[in-house]
Formats: C-alpha cells, sequence, structure tokens
C-alpha cells in the first residue's frame, strides 16, 4: 500500500497463465456439471493450497438477507491474491503463509470489561452457531472480490464478556508469529498489526468473524482460524489471525494510520467520491479483471449509514 510502483491490482505474467489454464477447466466443469464456479479449485491449484480442510464445521446455510447481484470471486484467485504484509508487501503469500501455526488458538479478550478472558478457540467455535454470508470486499488500492464467508456475528463474540460502561471502542490485534511470518523483520512497519472499531461499529449486524470461506476451513494466506470481516470499510480494516480484542475508552491507531496518517484513518467507510491522494476511488477492478462502479459504503449503506449521522465533520471516508 505504500512503497508500490505497480497498482494493486496488476498480475504478475505467471499469475495470468495459471488462471487462463484455471478457467477452461472451470468452463468444462459447468458444463458437465451446471453448477457455479463454486467448486472448481481443488484440481489445478498448487498444492500449499489443496483442500483437506472441508469440514462440517465450515459448512453453513447462506444467510440470504445480505444480497449481492455479482458472480462469486472464483476460490483461485480470492485464494492467490492477499494482502498480509506479516507474510510479504505483495500479493503472493499464499506459500508462506502456510508457515502460520493455527492450532492451538486462543483469543484473550480484555481491557474494559468485567470478566476478562482467554478463549480456546476451537472450543468456541464448536459453541457458536455458525453461518454463510456472501459480501463484497473492497481493498484501499481500489480491487475488490465477493466471497462467502462462513462464521458468526462479531456481536456474539462480544456478548461473552461484559464492557464496563467506559468502553468506547476495540482494538483487535494480529498474532506475531516471528517463526513463521518474514514481514516482522521489516522493523520499520507497526508491528502487531492491529486494528480498531467504535463499540457501535462493533456491534453492527454486519461486522462478521470469518472461520471459513468457500465451505471450507479459512486459509492461512486469509487470515486462519479466524478474521474481521467489515464489509462496508476498505479491506485494511478487516484484520486477520486475530489473537486479542481489547476494550478501551481511547480511540485506537492503527496499523496503517501510524504508518502514514495522511493516507490512512480511523473509519475508512467505502466512498467513491473521496479520492485517496494518490489514486481515485470511483471505480474497482474485480479480481476477475472487471472495472466497475465502487457504492457509497460498497453497497452497504441501509445498515450502516445511520452509524455515522452525528459524525459528519469527521474524516468518515479515508
Ligand atoms: N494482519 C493483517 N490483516 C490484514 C492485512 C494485513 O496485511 N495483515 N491486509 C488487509 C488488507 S489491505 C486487505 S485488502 C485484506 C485482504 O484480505 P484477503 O487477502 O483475504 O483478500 O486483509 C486485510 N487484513
Ligand atoms: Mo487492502
Amino acid at each position: 500500500m505504500l512503497f508500490k510502483e505497480k497498482k494493486g491490482w496488476e498480475i504478475p505474467e505467471q499469475r495470468i497463465t495459471e488462471e487462463a489454464f484455471f478457467r477452461n477447466r472451470r468452463d468444462l466443469i459447468k458444463c458437465i456439471g451446471g453448477t457455479t464456479g463454486l467448486f472448481a479449485a481443488t484440481a489445478m491449484v498448487p498444492a500449499a493450497l489443496a483442500s483437506q480442510n472441508t469440514d462440517q464445521k465450515y459448512q453453513a446455510t447462506r444467510n440470504e438477507r445480505y444480497k449481492f447481484s455479482r458472480t462469486l470471486t472464483d476460490e483461485f484467485d480470492a485464494t492467490t491474491y492477499n494482502n498480509f504484509y506479516e507474510f510479504g508487501s505483495h500479493k503472493s503469500i499464499y506459500k508462506a503463509a502456510q508457515a502460520l501455526k493455527t492450532s492451538p488458538w486462543s483469543i484473550t479478550i480484555d481491557g474494559l470489561v468485567d470478566n476478562p478472558k482467554k478463549l480456546d478457540w476451537d472450543d468456541l467455535l464448536s459453541q457458536l452457531p455458525i453461518e454463510e454470508r456472501v459480501y463484497r470486499h473492497r481493498c484501499v488500492e481500489a480491487w475488490s472480490m465477493i466471497v462467502p464467508w462462513i462464521g458468526f456475528p462479531l456481536a456474539s463474540l462480544i456478548s461473552l464478556v461484559k464492557p464496563l460502561s467506559n468502553a468506547k471502542y476495540i482494538v483487535l490485534e494480529t498474532i506475531m508469529d516471528k517463526d513463521a511470518m518474514p514481514g516482522l523483520r521489516q522493523h520499520w512497519y507497526p508491528w502487531p498489526y492491529t486494528e480498531g472499531l467504535t463499540l457501535d461499529e462493533a456491534g453492527n449486524e454486519l461486522a462478521f468473524m470469518a472461520t471459513g470461506v468457500y465451505g471450507k476451513k479459512l486459509p492461512k494466506q486469509m487470515g486462519a482460524p479466524v478474521r474481521l470481516v467489515v464489509p462496508w470499510k476498505y479491506g485494511f480494516k478487516s484484520i486477520k489471525s486475530v489473537v486479542r480484542i481489547t476494550f478501551t475508552d481511547k480511540r485506537p491507531v492503527s496499523f496503517w494510520e501510524k504508518l502514514q496518517p495522511k493516507e490512512y484513518g480511523f473509519w475508512a467507510n467505502v466512498n467513491p467520491k473521496v479520492d485517496h491522494p494518490r489514486w481515485s476511488q470511483a471505480r474497482e477492478r474485480t479480481l476477475s479483471g472487471q472495472t466497475i462502479p465502487t457504492q457509497l459504503f460498497n453497497g452497504y449503506a441501509e445498515f450502516v449509514a445511520q452509524l455515522y449521522e452525528d459524525k459528519k465533520s469527521e474524516n468518515l471516508f479515508r
């Protein structure tokens, strides 16, 4: 996001080849089975992605309340084009990310809460009801995708603790695994990666914790075992591989805001009319290569616009 010369959506040559090859196969499957692109990925994907991940825990009924009109992004595209700076500041981190150890995993919930907790992730997952939601994702670099997440509302996690009355924000933090994550050696970045939300935002029905995608366990490159998804905000707010959620009374300064406060702020709501200082936000390039108009709040205004009604004087869109 910071040092790149190339546009975020530029695809390395080699990937284009893989993709073309893959598309042929998908078309074939379509002809045979009449199914959607959803199922096509396994045979062609690199070994690092091959799925032993299919598991009942990651198959859930789709919640049809969250409507979409576009075709889902190919699983191959969504799982091989990623931002996860802990593994490198480029898009092809999916192989490197396989070094992350995601089990055992726990999430600490602390700060301004009545009963701080350290939750064992597997225990928690076996208790929470999960659902599938198809959400649009809009990266601040102007690429976008649309994928079927599996998980639960962030509000369900928050309801396990009692926030104190002075708590106003949560801060989420990504694991710092020095052995697995070469990016952590790039000392000019303000590790750990953190992100923040107001409690109102965190309690909004759209705020989601994803544990799976495409009916499978979340791949490591997408933030296993659990990542935030806040689809009305630029993608960098959707923090991956979360190990801590802290309640606080002060607005947190997140990873990207620490690094580049003129370009990235706390709110980061999607708005096609407010340009990034270095590029336009009017349109976006889907991972399948179409250019489409960007929508206010990434198309989720009906769910979230009311959160910002009394905040018009703030910098809500970067
Ligand atoms: N910990 C962590 N979380 C992160 C990032 C990151 O570098 N580190 N990148 C963010 C950005 S910029 C985007 S666009 C999305 C990308 O998610 P995806 O790779 O699953 O598409 O993850 C977000 N979450
Ligand atoms: Mo992003």
